[in-house]
């Protein structure tokens, strides 16, 4: 058997540069570098040999985590069907890469993640950073990663890379099973040598499977939908991930069935299709939410029916209320006692289409459907063009955002209040237009995340909508941006603090407490005196980018037209009026309120609690 002496670490890198992966005939490779920051636990194995493979490009960041954000943002930009590797040191370099972990295993992305490690061999620890334990020499932080990882190993044996690297790519590839892959490698152990088999080195063609459904479930699914009379489908993430979106067009088109979307399933049609009625659930339109509200079957595609899409449960209350689940993954195919149809969404709609030839939804719940639509069309018309007298209104910058930009741009929000407004307001008009991150809603993953976006799709224009609290977690990523050329528009709401989460406090009685930035005052002993003032566009200029401030609604939209323009990432800071917000509607999350307290507020806020929790229900 041919081999060669390599050694970990340099075996790893040259693996990893010949996987590839093929969807519908279309093959590319599938890592597209490594993201990361060197320490002593990584510079001399991974660092060395990625130094010698100058063709598989490093990117230096400014914080692991944020790498981790990138390396998802660029996967979900990508449909998972490519991505990058992370590497960090040991210690508080490995374990700041858990959050971006959790982050992309929840979102259901594919991201390699390889911390260094303490070394294998011992006899020198404790080494810097290392953890110790009274009753285990086999404990690291490393450990950490396991619940937040769809694989995890360790390779204490530079041969144990041959076999735990094909787990690495099964998991990295597969429809239902992706997320963080973590291997973590001890320092010792990267620079060690060993006699690899050359055919570990040879073009791996990694095959991602659109599942075919099991005919019985197809069939049910079929006789549901033909003896339903209030259908409605959920488009989640797992329709763009599919890239099913002309499919479902092709469904809905002929069927008449509305769709409501969640965060990570929004765009999967255009907003103007007749049949789109927008978000649904805890930040949904009336026309989504009505329809849910009495719908008889849910057809739930690619979606896993979190909190926020199911209103806490309280969305669906028509007692006869049954599910049909499309997903790859069984695991979530299943949940809501659905009939569970585990597929490739592009390929269950295709056969659902042609098994529902003919069929068509009633013409009175057609007629109430398009009325919804139309309602709901002239409500964002009416928050996007308030007229706010001075500052503007939140739903105002959002249709200043929507006006500039063009119809393949990208919005990218993560946390605040943003994007529950967006998930209302914003009016996508191609797949993957509306990047937003609701599975783990990271304060800081808008800027690495719109660096990760741009890099997967460099025509698409991103533009970041973040507020002053998520800014200050990451802006420090905008230098990685002027590093590597990768513009991006971030405009930052300045509303000097929490919006979201003060607005979540007063609604449970309890007046905002620590949700704005202040001072902390002399007379109250609390975080109630002045304004904490910062100058968010000096600090975006101190970093590389070009920042304008805008007081105006009409200064904002000069700035953005200025933004288009530029090609170095550009900071737009506007501050808004906080007291005009986006209105829920008919919708509810359970945010669970003291059951007991001294403050009469949080009293009542228990009492109206307790009314709300009776609507959430069990779907068995
Ligand atoms: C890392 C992280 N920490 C805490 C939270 C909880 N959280 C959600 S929104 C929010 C406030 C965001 O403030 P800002 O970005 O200014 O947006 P605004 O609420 O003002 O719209 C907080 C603290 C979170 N989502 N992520
Ligand atoms: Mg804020």
């Amino acid at each position: 058997m041919a081999t060669r002496r390599m050694t970990m670490a340099q075996a790893l890198i040259a693996y990893l540069k010949n996987q590839y992966v093929e969807r519908d005939g279309r093959e590319h490779a599938f890592f597209a570098g490594v993201l990361g920051i060197f320490g002593h636990g990584n510079v001399a194995g991974i660092g060395q040999a990625l130094q010698q493979n100058p063709d598989f490009p490093y990117i230096l960041v400014r914080n692991e985590q944020a790498a981790v954000h990138m390396a998802s943002a660029y996967a979900k930009a990508s449909n998972r069907l490519r991505t990058f590797v992370c590497t960090s040191s040991i210690g508080p370099g490995a374990t700041n890469m858990i959050t971006g972990a959790a982050l992309a295993t929840i979102n259901r992305l594919p991201v390699l993640l390889l911390p260094g490690d303490i070394f294998a061999r011992r006899n020198v620890a404790p080494v810097l950073q290392q953890i110790e334990s009274p009753s285990s020499q086999d404990t690291g932080v490393n450990d950490c990663f396991k619940p937040v990882s769809r694989y995890w190993d360790r390779i204490y044996r530079p041969e144990q890379l041959i076999t735990a690297l094909p787990e690495v790519m099964r998991t990295l590839t597969s429809p239902s099973d992706c997320g963080a892959v973590t291997l973590a490698l001890p320092q010792d152990v990267q620079a060690e040598a060993y006699d690899y088999p050359e055919e570990m080195f040879r073009k791996r063609v990694w095959l991602i499977r659109r599942g075919q459904p099991d005919e019985l479930s197809l069939h049910r699914a079929v006789e549901a939908i033909r003896s339903c009379r209030r259908p409605l489908i959920v488009a989640g993430g797992g329709v763009l991930m599919s890239e099913a979106s002309e499919s479902l067009a092709a469904f809905v088109s002929a069927t008449g069935i509305p769709v409501a979307e969640t965060q990570a399933g929004k765009g999967a049609l255009p907003w103007d299709h007749p049949q789109i009625m927008g978000a649904i659930g805890a930040t949904g339109t009336l026309a989504s939410n009505r329809l849910a509200h009495n719908a008889d079957l849910v057809i739930g595609i690619g979606t896993r029916y979190a909190d926020f899409t199911t209103a806490s449960m309280t969305a669906f209350q028509n007692p006869q209320v049954r599910f049909v689940n499309i997903n790859p993954a069984e695991f979530d195919a299943y949940k809501v006692g659905a009939i569970p149809v585990v597929a490739d969404a592009r390929v269950a709609l295709q056969q659902l289409t042609a098994a529902l030839a003919g069929h068509h939804i009633g013409a009175e719940y057609a007629a109430e459907t398009a009325a919804l639509k139309v309602a709901w069309e002239a409500e964002v018309e009416r928050l996007f063009h308030l007229d706010n007298p001075g500052r503007p209104a939140q739903s105002e910058v959002i249709g200043a955002i929507w006006e500039a930009s063009g119809p393949r741009d990208v919005l990218l929000s993560a946390a605040g209040s943003h994007p529950g407004d967006l998930h209302k307001l914003w009016r996508t008009r191609t797949p993957n237009g509306y990047h937003m991150e609701y599975g783990y809603s990271c304060m800081g993953y808008e800027i690495p995340g719109a660096i990760g976006a741009k890099i997967a799709d460099p025509s698409r224009e991103v533009y970041v909508f973040l507020g002053d609290g998520t800014y200050q977690m990451m802006p420090n990523e905008i230098t990685t941006s002027v590093q590597e050329g990768v513009k991006i528009v971030i405009v930052l709401v300045d509303n000097h603090g929490f919006a979201s989460i003060g607005a979540l406090s007063r609604s449970l009685g309890s007046a905002g407490f620590g949700t704005s930035y202040r001072t902390r005052s002399k007379v109250s002993g609390q975080l109630d005196g002045d304004p904490v003032a910062v100058d968010f566009a000096a600090n975006a200029r101190s970093l590389g980018a070009h920042a304008l401030k805008a007081n105006t609604l009409a200064e904002l939209k000069q700035a953005l037209e200025t933004a288009k323009t530029l090609d170095r990432t550009t900071v737009i800071v506007v501050e808004t009026d906080p007291s005009i917000g986006v209105p829920g509607y008919e919708s509810w999350w359970d945010v669970a309120v003291a059951e007991v307290s001294e403050m009469d507020n949080v009293r009542e806020a228990r009492v109206r609690y307790e009314a709300a929790r009776k609507l959430e229900r069990h779907h068995l």
